[in-house]
């Protein structure tokens, strides 16, 4: 997109500083953030920054006025902090993005909101469909098939331009901390010659969709006539732990022994994701596999 004026919340974390570094060049951005997990080195000149929570209704206000188009990104996405305080993530993941929505309305903008995955809970079909049921299997799921849900009505009862884009397991540059993913503790494991360390036999599979393919989505989203709709974002591609562990070994070159330790209590056995509507719909193409992923991740480009 060019020449839109757009709200990125949550800029300045993991995959809204990517989305604002493709959007700054031809739009004019603000970021809303509260940098409580965000870096604002990843913002680049030119961004307005507006500091705050997402859920207070005046830095809203102040950071969503006169936008085009909000890619709200802001959310607590730790999904075992949603376990031990259910309140305190509904606050961030749902409530805030309650307002978001009702932001939107008064300034009449489009909203792209991050769904997840994690609507599925444990799912009943594989490859996961739009149509598959949705069972959320933590707190975290539950608020954001609220929030998808609610973007989906939003487009019915008050012609709001919504889309929910439903992420598989996304990972890329600047995902990191102690809830940022297998993918990052596994690489950070390897380059530190620690055990990599296995949750259970590792013939768990995810679908690990690169941010670069994300932002790509969100691009998509910010046009298509396809509004009040939910899409799957991922690869269309399975891979277990187990080949993840000595796929990241061999591209760092590590001697890092491969461990196992007890499975994760509720892990989700099998998640990918069936992308054939976002490809039909969206147009949008997932272009990065997970070798060439990883190998980026570990030579730093
Ligand atoms: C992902 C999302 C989460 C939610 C969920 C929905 C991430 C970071 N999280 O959780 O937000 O959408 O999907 O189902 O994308 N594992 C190990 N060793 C480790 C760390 C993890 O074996 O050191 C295993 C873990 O037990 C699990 C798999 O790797 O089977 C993926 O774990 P994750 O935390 O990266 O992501 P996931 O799928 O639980």
């Amino acid at each position: 997109i060019r020449d839109k004026t757009v709200l990125v919340t949550g800029g300045a974390g993991f995959i809204g500083s990517h989305l604002v570094g493709a959007l700054a060049p031809h739009n004019e951005v603000r970021v809303l953030d509260n940098f409580s997990s965000g870096d604002r080195s990843y913002l680049p000149d030119g961004v307005t920054i507006v500091e705050g929570d997402v859920g207070d209704p005046i830095a809203l206000q102040r950071a969503a006025r006169g936008v085009d188009v909000i890619f709200h990104h802001a959310a607590l996405v730790s999904v075992s902090r949603s376990v031990d305080a259910p309140r305190r993530s509904n606050e961030t993941n749902l409530d805030a993005s309650l307002l978001v929505l009702e932001q939107a309305r008064q300034e009449d903008a489009r909203v792209v909101v991050a769904s997840s995955a994690a609507v599925y809970g444990h799912p009943d079909e594989l490859p996961i469909s739009e149509t598959a049921s949705t069972d959320p299997a933590s707190p975290y799921g539950i608020q954001k098939l609220a929030v998808d849900q609610y973007a989906r009505r939003y487009a019915e009862l008050y012609d709001l331009e919504t889309v929910a884009l439903r992420y598989f397991n996304a990972y890329g540059p600047r995902q990191q901390g102690p809830y940022s993913g297998v993918i990052s503790t596994f690489l950070e494991q390897a380059r530190a010659g620690e055990p990599v360390t296995i949750e259970g036999d590792g013939e768990q599979t995810r679908d690990f969709v690169h941010v670069s393919d994300i932002i790509r989505a969100n691009l998509r989203a910010a046009t298509t006539d396809a509004v009040g709709e939910a899409y799957n974002i991922g690869t269309g591609s399975r891979t277990s732990i187990k080949e993840l562990a000595e796929t990241i070994t061999d591209a760092t070159d590590s001697d890092s022994p491969i461990v196992h330790r007890d499975s994760r209590p509720g892990d989700i056995r099998h998640s990918g994701a069936d992308v054939s509507k976002a490809k039909r719909t969206l147009g949008f193409e997932p272009r990065v596999s997970l070798k060439s992923g990883i190998q980026s991740l570990v030579d730093g480009t």
